[in-house]
């Protein structure tokens, strides 16, 4: 669809599929695809043509983490000059629902790239994993703090200290992972979730993953006030008229994103 070197992405039905494409080295993720990777996400965000986007990698691996040959010779130095965890921190703000497909190898920066999404969608064959400490390092760009949310210290700290690969039955019986399926149908069900959220009204989607988001890092009230001013504010939106006015009419609503 667009000008990118190290991702492909299209539209279908107003659902966004952006996939890595590096299937060579795994889709090791070097700095210029986590851009591309933003910058594709933030495009769909602002598109009208967009209400879902889904992440996926080409080849055998979901990627294989940070592209270590690049990574390699960098010291902090480099790391302070040229601030590569910006581009991590904008995924984060992405509005609409961007939903994971993982297949194969989702390891290090690609297990963190996966959590930064809002859900995780995995093949039954899929392993994620933390393998930094192999490397002499650790996690940069939030899994030691995403996968710590998720599954509470101790346990965290034993997929992080040991480096070992996490199966996909595993990472599903945690939470992490939202829906576990069959290979072949990885896609056609990570597709067919987000053709199920772009019939939903695209506004309280958003208001609803801005109050989940406030849910995890924020204390309690500051998440309820939040989740009030949200759900007042969507009275202000068409689609909460037509939502009601369709239950009381007993006929299926029409959304219109306004
Ligand atoms: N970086 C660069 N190249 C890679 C990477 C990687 N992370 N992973 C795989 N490749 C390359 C291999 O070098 C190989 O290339 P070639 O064919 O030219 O030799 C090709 O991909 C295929 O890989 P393998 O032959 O090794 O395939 P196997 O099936 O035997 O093994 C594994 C697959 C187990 C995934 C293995 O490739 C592996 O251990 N890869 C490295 C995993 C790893 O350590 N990941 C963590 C990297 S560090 C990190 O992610 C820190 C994140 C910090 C945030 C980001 C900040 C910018």
């Amino acid at each position: 669809m667009s000008d990118f070197t190290f991702i492909r992405t299209s539209v279908k039905d107003q659902v966004a599929s952006i996939q890595l494409d590096r299937p060579k080295v795994l889709n090791a993720l070097n700095r210029g695809m986590v851009t591309e990777v933003i910058t594709a996400m933030e495009m769909f965000d602002r598109s009208d043509d967009v209400k879902v986007m889904m992440l996926s990698g080409k080849g055998r691996a979901f990627a294989a983490g940070a592209d270590i040959d690049e990574m390699a010779g960098d010291g902090p130095i480099d790391f302070e000059m040229n601030n590569p965890f910006a581009d991590w921190d904008r995924i984060a703000k992405v509005k609409k629902p961007v939903i994971c497909a993982v297949h194969g190898f989702a390891l290090g920066g690609g297990f963190e790239l996966a959590l930064a999404c809002d859900m995780i969608f995995a093949a039954d064959t899929a392993a994620f994993g933390f393998p930094e400490v192999n490397i002499g390092v650790m996690p940069g760009a939030g899994g030691t703090q995403r996968l710590t949310k998720l599954l509470g210290k101790p346990q965290a700290l034993e997929w992080l200290w040991t480096g070992d690969k996490m199966s996909a039955r595993k990472a599903y019986d945690y939470g992490v992972v939202t829906r576990l399926t069959a290979p072949e149908l990885l896609f056609e069900e990570t597709e067919a979730f987000a053709r199920r959220l772009v019939k939903q009204p695209p506004l309280s989607l958003r208001l609803i993953k801005e109050a989940v988001d406030k849910a995890v890092d924020h204390p309690l009230d500051e998440g309820m006030q939040l989740e009030r001013k949200n759900f007042y504010l969507l009275f202000a939106s068409e689609d909460q008229k037509e939502g009601m006015n369709a239950f009381l009419e007993k006929r299926r609503p029409d959304f219109k994103g306004k």
